[in-house]
């Protein structure tokens, strides 16, 4: 798996704080309380059972503002003709295990069952990428097995949501520090009714419309997006999730929390006298981020969560959701996020492969997750989802810019950090050129306020170049000089602010930066006053 020369710095096991990524202490254990609502029930000795799925806790629905409307609900109404020409309200549960009892043998009845429930759309919804995924992409007998075998379970699946989802789902709505804990099979339930787009008010394109704050969570968005090849293979993968769940349901759980900071309770980033050598940084040009186990795993994330998973995007974000879709059903529930904001979700498994990336991503076949379960039941897979700032929007290298995604790292990064005095949270980050793609940004900027936020939170960092070593180089030359002369993430914010003043590209910062440690060699301190030199010395 990793590469031995294709890393520089820390060894591994000193991000992992121990000798094998499982070697670290877990995340604090599922605990139901006002801020966790736990979906499912916990048997009184705390312990899952390893060969079945957690019961579903018992609750009553609610249809409100605060938690997520199911389609099952005794209130999700919807207008049906009646023979005076009027219409009346029917139950939408009613008419969609009517629409998905009846045959359906290809993509066309498929559409048909899903515009049963959303008559609005009829003319609206054309369904391209799934007629070309079965009428043209897969071979005739995987259509077939498709509908045959795999469909009717999933179908099932959906239609077993009232049963298996019984307590209401709040939604993590903004300034909240709030957890939800599903079990796996509780999200493949939602995630199927997803499939089937049936969850009521989440199709408006309206900008004051009930989930205009949310991401889309119905799948017919991907249904329509234009039939490139990318958006085939992420269908690809869905359907391959679908398949294995309903073969053998996964047994553990998932849990999704939103971490909300006061501004007040930012870090002071000028003041900050944490050194930059507090933080053990490896740097690895041949791995990536999904394979860091053990450790926190960011997800480039968009401000609402998956991105384009449900439509044409196809970079990191949207290949891990599609890769491990559990991770989609945050979309469900999570409300756009703020830039003091940050949600990590712990438990998602993975159960596809995929090479390329963009236009060139293909499902590469089956994936087993091998990471081992925690006391709670959750996979010790912890994603950490922050989103970047849009390069282009704003400004990446102005005061407000640099605050903005140091602010929104720190957010992530100290999750579960609260005891100052404990010395370093294991375990450590695995992350990359955050906001350096679809974003624009750069990763010589963006890895500096990603090794500043990790110092600040006393997490080690693991950073994956993606295939580029003389990247890995350069981020860990800058580092080590930074290390070398004693610098504080005080003293490096402050030099950030006179770079961007200087108004350089941002692809002379790290000349900048080590032209100024240079100049100031000599010296026992580091000084501070704005000289023109470092401008002139970058330009050449
Ligand atoms: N491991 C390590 N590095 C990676 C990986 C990986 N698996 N995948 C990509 N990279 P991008 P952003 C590197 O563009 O700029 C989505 O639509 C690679 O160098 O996904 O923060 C979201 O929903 C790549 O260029 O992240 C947001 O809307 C860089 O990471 C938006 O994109 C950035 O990956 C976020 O854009």
């Amino acid at each position: 798996m990793s590469h031995s020369n294709d890393w520089i710095g820390a060894p591994l096991s000193l991000i992992y704080g121990s000798e094998t990524p499982w070697g670290a202490p877990e995340f604090p254990p599922v605990q139901p309380g006002h801020n966790h609502a736990v979906l499912y029930h916990i048997p009184s000795n705390g312990v899952l059972a390893e060969d079945r799925p957690p019961k579903p806790q018992i609750g009553q629905d609610r249809w409100d503002q605060h938690h997520v409307r199911l389609p099952c609900s005794k209130q999700s109404l919807y207008p049906v003709p009646d023979n005076k020409g009027g219409s009346r309200l029917r139950k939408r549960w009613a008419i969609i295990e009517n629409a998905l009892k009846r045959p359906i043998q290809n993509s066309e009845q498929l559409a048909n069952a899903i515009l049963a429930y959303n008559t609005k759309f009829k003319s609206r919804w054309k369904f391209r990428a799934l007629h070309r995924l079965f009428n043209e992409c897969l071979e005739e007998e995987e259509s077939q097995y498709f509908f045959n075998v795999t469909l009717p379970d999933i179908i099932k699946l959906a239609l077993d949501l009232p049963t298996l989802v019984q307590a209401p789902i709040p939604l993590l709505k903004q300034h909240k520090n709030i957890s939800v804990s599903l079990s796996q099979q509780q999200i493949a339930s939602l995630l199927a009714n997803a499939f089937f787009c049936t969850f009521p008010r989440r199709n408006s394109l309206k900008q004051d419309s009930e989930y205009a704050s949310y991401p889309f969570i119905n799948f017919n968005s991907l249904y329509e997006a234009s039939p490139s090849d990318d958006v085939i293979e992420k269908l690809k993968c869905i359907c391959h999730y679908f398949r294995r769940v309903c073969t053998k349901v996964p047994v553990g759980v998932v849990t999704f929390t939103r971490r909300s900071v006061p501004p007040r309770s930012l870090p002071q980033w000028a003041e900050s006298t944490r050194p930059i050598a507090t933080l053990p940084l490896h740097v690895d040009s041949y791995n990536t981020i999904e394979e860091a186990d053990g450790l926190i795993q960011l997800d480039f994330a968009n401000k609402y969560l998956g991105g384009g998973v449900l439509g044409h995007g196809c970079v990191q974000e949207e290949i891990r959701f599609v890769i491990c879709p559990e991770l989609m059903v945050s979309m469900l529930f999570t409300e756009v996020l703020r830039p003091n904001e940050a949600v990590m979700i712990i438990g998602g498994e993975r159960y596809s492969r995929y090479v390329g990336y963009g236009h060139t991503f293909a499902w590469a076949g089956e994936w087993h997750d091998t990471a081992p379960r925690d006391c709670s039941g959750r996979r010790r897979v912890a994603l950490l989802a922050l989103d970047a700032l849009q390069h282009g929007a704003q400004r990446e290298c102005s005061p407000h810019g640099l605050a903005r995604d140091l602010h929104k790292a720190w957010v992530g990064f100290s999750f579960n950090t609260d005891n100052e005095n404990e010395g370093m949270n294991f375990p450590g980050i695995a992350t990359g050129n955050w906001g350096c793609g679809a974003f624009g940004g750069t990763p010589q900027l963006k890895s500096l306020l990603q090794i500043m936020a990790c110092a600040q939170s006393r997490r080690p960092m693991a950073y994956y170049t993606f295939k580029d070593s003389k990247l890995r180089d350069e981020i860990m030359n800058m580092y080590s000089q930074l290390v070398k002369h004693h610098v504080t993430v005080g003293q490096l914010y402050r030099l950030l602010v006179r770079f961007c003043n200087e108004n350089l590209p941002t692809s002379c910062l790290h000349s900048f930066l080590l032209q100024v440690l240079k100049d100031d060699a000599s010296s026992t301190t580091l000084k501070m006053e704005s000289t023109k030199n470092e401008a002139a010395e970058c330009l050449k």
